[in-house]
C-alpha cells in the first residue's frame, strides 16, 4: 500500500491546549506523524510519496470560503495586530447568539468559525493544513487511478472540521475532501467509516443531508466524550440524507468484544450501501494506553480491525486522524493497514 506523506506537517505545532489541568502541552504534535512514517518504513508497507499540490477549489467543494480565508490569512492579521502567541478565539457562539452575521474583525471571525479551545493556529499552520488536505487528495487520486488502497498520512487531522466550523485539532476535513474528490471522479457512492475514538462531527455535518455519501461513526458516547454536542444514536441523517448517517456510540471501557460487534454492524450497513469506494477515518486513540481516551483496544485488535474492513472488498483510502499514545501510534496505525492487506 502506498503512503502519501508531507514534511510540511511539522509547520503546525500547537503550543498547547486547555484541558482539565489548565493549559497543557498539545497532544496533537508533529512526532505523531513521524513515528507512523517510521513504522510504515520499518514494516515495508510500500512506497512513500509526497503529495501533489491541489487547487484550493477541491477544498472549497467542502468548506465555506470565509472559513478557508480565515485559516489562510489569520496569521498575517494576528501579526499585524502586534500579537505573537497562538491564534485562538476568546468567545464561542451558543444559543441566543446571531448566526446570520459574520463579524469583520479577526477576533469576531475566530469566534464565528472556531468551536473550541484546543485548536490554535500558529504563524506557519496554514502551510501544514493545506499540505494535509493535499495529502488526502493525492491519495484519493491513487484510487481514482485504479489502486486498491492508499494511506494518507495526514496531520493535522480533519474529522471534527465541518463545512464552516473548525476545532478538535482539525482545520480542514481531509477525509471529506477526499470523499468528494472520489465522487467528482467517477465514484457514484462513497462510504466513510470513522473509527477514531471521537465522533467525527464535521464529517457527519458535511454529508448529513446527502444520500451519495454514507457516514458510519464508531466512537465514545458524546454524552461524556468530546465533541459532546453531536454523535448520538438518534442522528440518522436528514432530508435526502435520512438513513445515510449511522452513529454507534460506545461506553467508556469498551474493549475488542464490544467494539467488534459495533464494527460489524457498521460494516454490514456499508455493505448494504454498496459504495464504489470507502474512506476510513483512521484514529487509533481507541488504544488502551491513549492518554485522552477511554477504550481498551490492543495492538492485535488493530490487525483484526483492518481485516474486517477488508471484507468489504472496496477500493479503500485510509486517512489518518487521532491517536496520542505516541510510543505505540506507529504500531497501532500500521497494524490496521497490515491487517487490511493480509485480510
Ligand atoms: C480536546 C479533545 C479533542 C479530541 C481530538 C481527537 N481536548 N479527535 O482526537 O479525534
Ligand atoms: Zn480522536
Amino acid at each position: 500500500m502506498e503512503t502519501i506523506f508531507n514534511t510540511q506537517h511539522a509547520l503546525h505545532h500547537s503550543p498547547g491546549e486547555l484541558v482539565g489541568d489548565g493549559y497543557v502541552p498539545a497532544f496533537e504534535k508533529p512526532e505523531r506523524a513521524e513515528l507512523i512514517l517510521a513504522r510504515v518504513k520499518e514494516v515495508g508497507l510500500g512506497k512513500v510519496s509526497a503529495p501533489i499540490e491541489h487547487d484550493l477549489a477541491d477544498v472549497l467543494r467542502i468548506h465555506d470560503a470565509g472559513m478557508v480565508e480565515l485559516l489562510r490569512t489569520a496569521a498575517a492579521e494576528w501579526a499585524a495586530l502586534g500579537r505573537t502567541g497562538p491564534i485562538a478565539p476568546f468567545t464561542w457562539a451558543t444559543r441566543g447568539m446571531r448566526e446570520d452575521r459574520i463579524p469583520r474583525s479577526l477576533n469576531g471571525r475566530l469566534s464565528y468559525y472556531c468551536f473550541d479551545a484546543g485548536t490554535p493556529l500558529t504563524a506557519t499552520s496554514w502551510e501544514a493544513i493545506k499540505a494535509s488536505a493535499d495529502t488526502a487528495l493525492t491519495a484519493a487520486g491513487r484510487l481514482i487511478g485504479g489502486a486498491g488502497s492508499a494511506f494518507a498520512l495526514c496531520r493535522p487531522p480533519g474529522h471534527h472540521a465541518g463545512s464552516d466550523h473548525y476545532g478538535g485539532y482539525c482545520f480542514l476535513n481531509n477525509a471529506a475532501i477526499a470523499a468528494q474528490k472520489l465522487r467528482d471522479n467517477g465514484a457514484g457512492r462513497v462510504a466513510i467509516l470513522d473509527v477514531d475514538y471521537h465522533h467525527g462531527n464535521g464529517t457527519q455535518q458535511i454529508f448529513y443531508h446527502r444520500d451519495d455519501v454514507l457516514v458510519v461513526n464508531l466512537h465514545g458516547d458524546p454524552d461524556s466524550e468530546y465533541p459532546f454536542r453531536l454523535g448520538y444514536a438518534d442522528e440518522p441523517g436528514a432530508g435526502a440524507g435520512e438513513g445515510f448517517n449511522l452513529n454507534l456510540p460506545l461506553p467508556p471501557g469498551t474493549a475488542w468484544a464490544g467494539y467488534e460487534a459495533a464494527l460489524r454492524q457498521g460494516i454490514a450497513r456499508i455493505a448494504a450501501f454498496a459504495p464504489d469506494a470507502l474512506v476510513v477515518s483512521l484514529g487509533v486513540d481507541t488504544y488502551k494506553g491513549d492518554p485522552i481516551s477511554h477504550f481498551k483496544l490492543d495492538h492485535d485488535d488493530y490487525l483484526r480491525l483492518g481485516g474486517i474492513v477488508k471484507t468489504l472488498n472496496k477500493p479503500t483510502l485510509f486517512v489518518m486522524e487521532g491517536g496520542y499514545a505516541v510510543a505505540e501510534i506507529g504500531i497501532n496505525a500500521v497494524n490496521v493497514l497490515s491487517g487490511f492487506l493480509g485480510g
